[in-house]
C-alpha cells in the first residue's frame, strides 16, 4: 500500500464578524483527509457551514495541515438510544447516568450552572468532577476537539449493523465522544446541540458508552452544552493536547460487534 499522507482539515464559521470579534457561531468541522481528496473535505466543510439552521455566515476559515504523528484508530463507544417524553425526563436521565458514570450530583449541579454562565461556548468546557469548577481557561472559546474521523463508508457499515440512523450529525458526535472516552482523565461527557432544529443529545462514558437522550432541550432552542467530566488529578495541559491535537480514526468491522 502507498504510505499516504493524512491532512488534518477544519473550519469554523461565525455571523457578525469572526469569532474573536464577537461573532455568533454558526458552524465548525473537522476532517481527516488523504491530499487527493483535499478539495472534497474543503467543499464539504463548505457545504456545512452555507446551509446551517443557525445561520448564514459572513466569517468562515477552513484550513488544512500535514498530520505528523502516527493516527490512532479507535472502536467507537458502544451505542444506546434512550426514547423520553419531555425534556424535563430527559434531564432527569442525563443526571442520572451521569452520576453512574462517577460524577458526584453536586458537581453535575454546579456544572449546569456554568452552562448558563457561558450561553454562547463553542468549545467544550472541562469540569473537574471533584467540584463542580471549570478547569480549563478557554473562556468563551472553550476548548476544540480536533483531528478526527470515520470513513463514511465503514460508518455506514455500523450504522446498518445497529439500525442506527445514518446521519453525519451521529457521526461526528459519535467519533468526538470515542475520541474524548477514551482517554483516561474523562469520567463522562454531557452535549446537546446548538442547532434550534435538534433536541437529540446523549452522555457518554467509557463504561455506558454513548446514550443517546432524544429529547434535552426545547425545539427552537440554540443554545447547546458539551461538558467534559474531568479527573481534577490529572494533568490538564496534556489533555487538552490531546483532546486538540492527537489524531484519531474511529473504525468497526462485523467481528468487533458485542
Ligand atoms: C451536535 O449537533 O453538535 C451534537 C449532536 C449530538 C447528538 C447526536 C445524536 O446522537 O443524535
Ligand atoms: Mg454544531
Ligand atoms: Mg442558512
Ligand atoms: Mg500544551
Amino acid at each position: 500500500m502507498r504510505n499516504e499522507n493524512f491532512f488534518s482539515v477544519r473550519m469554523r464559521a461565525s455571523k457578525d464578524g469572526a469569532h474573536e470579534n464577537g461573532g455568533k457561531h454558526i458552524s465548525g468541522g473537522e476532517l481527516i483527509s488523504t491530499y487527493d481528496n483535499l478539495k472534497n473535505a474543503v467543499n464539504f466543510l463548505l457545504e456545512k457551514a452555507l446551509t446551517h439552521t443557525r445561520g448564514n455566515p459572513d466569517f468562515m476559515q477552513i484550513q488544512f495541515e500535514l498530520i505528523e504523528e502516527t493516527i490512532t484508530k479507535l472502536l467507537p463507544l458502544h451505542t444506546a438510544t434512550n426514547e423520553v417524553e419531555s425534556v424535563q425526563e430527559g434531564q432527569i436521565l442525563a443526571v442520572s447516568l451521569l452520576m453512574k458514570s462517577g460524577v458526584p450530583k453536586k458537581s453535575i449541579e454546579r456544572a449546569f450552572q456554568l452552562i448558563d454562565e457561558y450561553p454562547n461556548l463553542r468549545g467544550a468546557i472541562l469540569v473537574n468532577i471533584w467540584n463542580g469548577e471549570r478547569i480549563d481557561d478557554r473562556h468563551e472559546k472553550g476548548v476544540r476537539v480536533s483531528r478526527m474521523d470515520w470513513l463514511t463508508t465503514n460508518f455506514e457499515k455500523w450504522a446498518n449493523y445497529f439500525t442506527i440512523p445514518r446521519s453525519q450529525r451521529i457521526k461526528e458526535a459519535l467519533v468526538l465522544a470515542t475520541k474524548v472516552n477514551s482517554h483516561p482523565a474523562t469520567i463522562s461527557e454531557l452535549c446537546w446541540s446548538d442547532d434550534p432544529e435538534y433536541t437529540t443529545g446523549y452522555v457518554a462514558s467509557k463504561n455506558l458508552g454513548y446514550q443517546r437522550i432524544t429529547n434535552l432541550k426545547e425545539y427552537g432552542d440554540e443554545h447547546g452544552c458539551r461538558i467534559f467530566f474531568v479527573d481534577g488529578r490529572s494533568d490538564i495541559d496534556s489533555y487538552i493536547d490531546y483532546l486538540e491535537k492527537l489524531p484519531i480514526i474511529v473504525q468497526w468491522e462485523e467481528e468487533n460487534a458485542t
